[in-house]
């Protein structure tokens, strides 16, 4: 069977490919490069559950597949768990999933907490991880990883927040990471296994 990644973002494709692989689904996994007219669709929903099935339904009603999507995002005790569903346009930018998107984020979550100590810095990643079948059948689910925010960016792997978060029981940012040590902890790889195992059920 196929199966639909609904995400454009170029960084979360190999990171859901490689987690729902080492799962062991007998599915192919395909991106939505393979589908240039795809909807873009608004994230409305105030949870990230809510974010990742909008996503999903439209692709697996575009696509008449079943589509797996994803909705993430950090976060902050300080800031009373923003950026969170705004993750991904806390800086402002609409629509950019550009590196300097990233960059502006990070960047302003950093300048946020620039008076707030070490003891008061706890944060977390979320995702939820939704599966949408044509038959309209759908489920959600979610994963969380909690650590710390640090006071200035190290490392180049990943994306995103990754370069200002070190994961509990870690002295590395998950920007430190390889990829292999990141879908092992982290709050994606956490959901798309549980999703592997609702997959197994459903397909
Ligand atoms: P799609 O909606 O097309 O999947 P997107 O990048 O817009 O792509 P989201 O709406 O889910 O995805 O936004 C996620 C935000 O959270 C975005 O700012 C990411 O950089 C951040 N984020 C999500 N997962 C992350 C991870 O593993 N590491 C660092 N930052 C992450």
């Amino acid at each position: 069977r196929t199966i639909v990644l609904a995400t454009r973002n170029a960084k979360k494709v190999p990171e859901m490919r490689a987690i729902l692989a080492e799962a062991g689904l007998d599915v192919e996994v395909v991106g939505l490069d393979r589908y240039p007219d795809a909807p873009e669709v608004p994230e409305t929903e105030p949870t990230f559950s809510g974010n990742a099935l909008l996503k999903a339904r439209a692709i697996a009603r575009h696509t008449g597949l079943p589509a797996v999507a994803d909705d993430s995002g950090l976060q902050v005790d300080e800031l009373n768990g923003m950026p969170g569903v705004l993750s991904a346009r806390w800086s402002g930018s609409f629509g950019d999933r550009s590196g300097d998107r990233d960059a502006a984020n990070l960047r302003l979550v950093l300048d946020q907490l620039a008076d707030t100590p070490a003891e008061r810095r706890g944060a977390r990643f979320v995702s939820a991880a939704a599966i949408v079948l044509p038959s309209g059948e759908e489920r959600a689910v979610e994963g969380t990883v909690a650590g710390h925010v640090i006071t200035a960016p190290r490392g180049g792997n990943g994306f995103g927040y990754d370069p200002i978060f070190v994961p509990d029981g870690e002295t590395r940012t998950i920007a430190e990471l390889t990829a292999e040590e990141k879908n092992a902890i982290s709050h994606r790889g956490v959901a798309f296994r549980r999703l592997a195992r609702v997959l197994r059920e459903l397909l």
